[in-house]
Formats: C-alpha cells, structure tokens, sequence
C-alpha cells in the first residue's frame, strides 16, 4: 500500500492512526500541501480531488479519509474500528462526523488560504475564524460524548475506534493554533488516553519524516 500524506494534515494523521492500529506496513508519499504540490499535474492524475491523503491499494487509489479507515476496517477487520451493535456504530460514526464533516471543512487549507487571499482578512482574522469554528465544533463533540454518557477511556469505553482516529488528529490541530481546550475535559480526557498508545504517538505530526 501507497499512503499519499502530509505531516501536518489531519486527514492523513486519521489514516496514519488506522494502519497502525491494524500494524499494516505501507510506503509513505509525501505531498507538500504549502508548496501546493496537491494542485499539481503529478498529484491531481493520483487524486483529482486534490487533496490528501490517498491510499494505492489493490491497484486502485481510495480517497476521503473515512472512506479509506471504513475500507481499511473491512479488508483487515482485526482490531474492528467500528463496534457490532448498530447503535454503537451510530454513536461513534456520528462522533467521527462531528469532527470530519463539521469543524475539518471550515478550517482547512484552502479555506484559511482563501480568507487570506481572496477575502483579505489579516492573520489575526484567519486565526479568529480558525479559533470560532474550533470552540463552536469541540464543544458540540464535548456536549455528544457527555449526553450519550458513553465515553471511557476512549470515545466509545475502552475501545478504539473510527471517532479516536478523528478526534485526536483534530486536537493536534487545535493546540496548533493555540486553541483554549479547557472547556472539553472529555474530549481531552480521550484525547489523554490515545496518546498512551504507539499507534497514536508515533503517526502524530512532529514524528513523520516529512515533518519541517
Ligand atoms: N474530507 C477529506 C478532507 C481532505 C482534506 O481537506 N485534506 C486537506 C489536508 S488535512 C488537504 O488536502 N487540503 C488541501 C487544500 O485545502 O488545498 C478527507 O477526509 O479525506
């Protein structure tokens, strides 16, 4: 397998996390999203979505981070990232979905680029933007963990899952743009609790080759 990544993108951290927890080897490529080598001719013939990650397997490219781990999940069920029971699989698919459909798309690259270029707002603007949608976003995560009342160690008790993949690369982000996360102690409290776990620290930013 072929993971197209960046080190600093959360997206591909969520991938990153899912073959370590499986223990599959992969051959990283590394994409360098500030020298917009995503919009390239190179990277759009592998994605023409431009962005990563993307995962060669099986002669085919899979795109869409939860697309990949759902994929992932059912080529190599051992440990199971998403639990049996239908309702389970609601809570932390929904959890998942918190962090990729709801906060990932309002602060991403092109997003923060445009506001800068196209709109014109200063850095501290981006960064308030940046920091609104992070606060609106954590606290909706927060509020779902608390009112299902199933969060353990990790979002779904203590077990692993989809919504773990998600959660802890979005926090890296956060503590990036030095976001107060004080207000979600269960969101942290999980956040704690991956970090133990190899999976989890040796796939985070700082640690891959393609890291500045
Ligand atoms: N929904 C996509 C999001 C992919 C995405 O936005 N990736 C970012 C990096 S985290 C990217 O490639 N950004 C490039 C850009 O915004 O131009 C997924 O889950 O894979």
């Amino acid at each position: 397998m072929k993971l197209y990544t960046y080190f600093r993108s959360s997206a591909s951290y969520r991938v990153r996390i899912a073959l370590a927890l499986k223990g599959l080897a992969y051959e990283p490529v590394f994409v360098n999203l500030p020298k917009a080598e995503h919009r390239g001719e190179a990277y759009r013939a592998v994605n023409p979505q431009a962005l990563v990650p993307a995962l060669e397997d099986a002669g085919r490219v899979l795109t869409q981070s939860l697309a990949i781990i759902e994929y992932l999940d059912e080529t190599h069920p051992e440990p199971p990232l998403l639990p049996r029971a239908p309702l389970d699989r609601a809570y932390v698919r929904a959890a998942a979905q918190i962090v990729a459909c709801e906060i990932h798309p309002l602060n991403n690259l092109r997003v923060l680029q445009h506001l800068r270029g196209g709109l014109g707002l200063d850095e501290a603007g981006v960064n308030a933007w940046y920091r609104h949608w992070i606060a609106e976003g954590l606290a909706s995560l927060e509020r779902h963990l608390v009112a299902e009342g199933r969060a353990g160690r990790y979002t779904l008790g203590d077990v692993v899952t989809l919504a773990d993949c998600c959660l802890v690369p979005q926090i890296f982000n956060a503590k990036r743009f030095e976001c107060d996360l004080a207000p979600y102690p269960t969101v942290m409290g999980v956040f704690g609790e991956c970090m133990k776990l190899a999976a989890f620290d040796l796939t985070q930013p700082a640690k891959q080759a393609d890291a500045a």
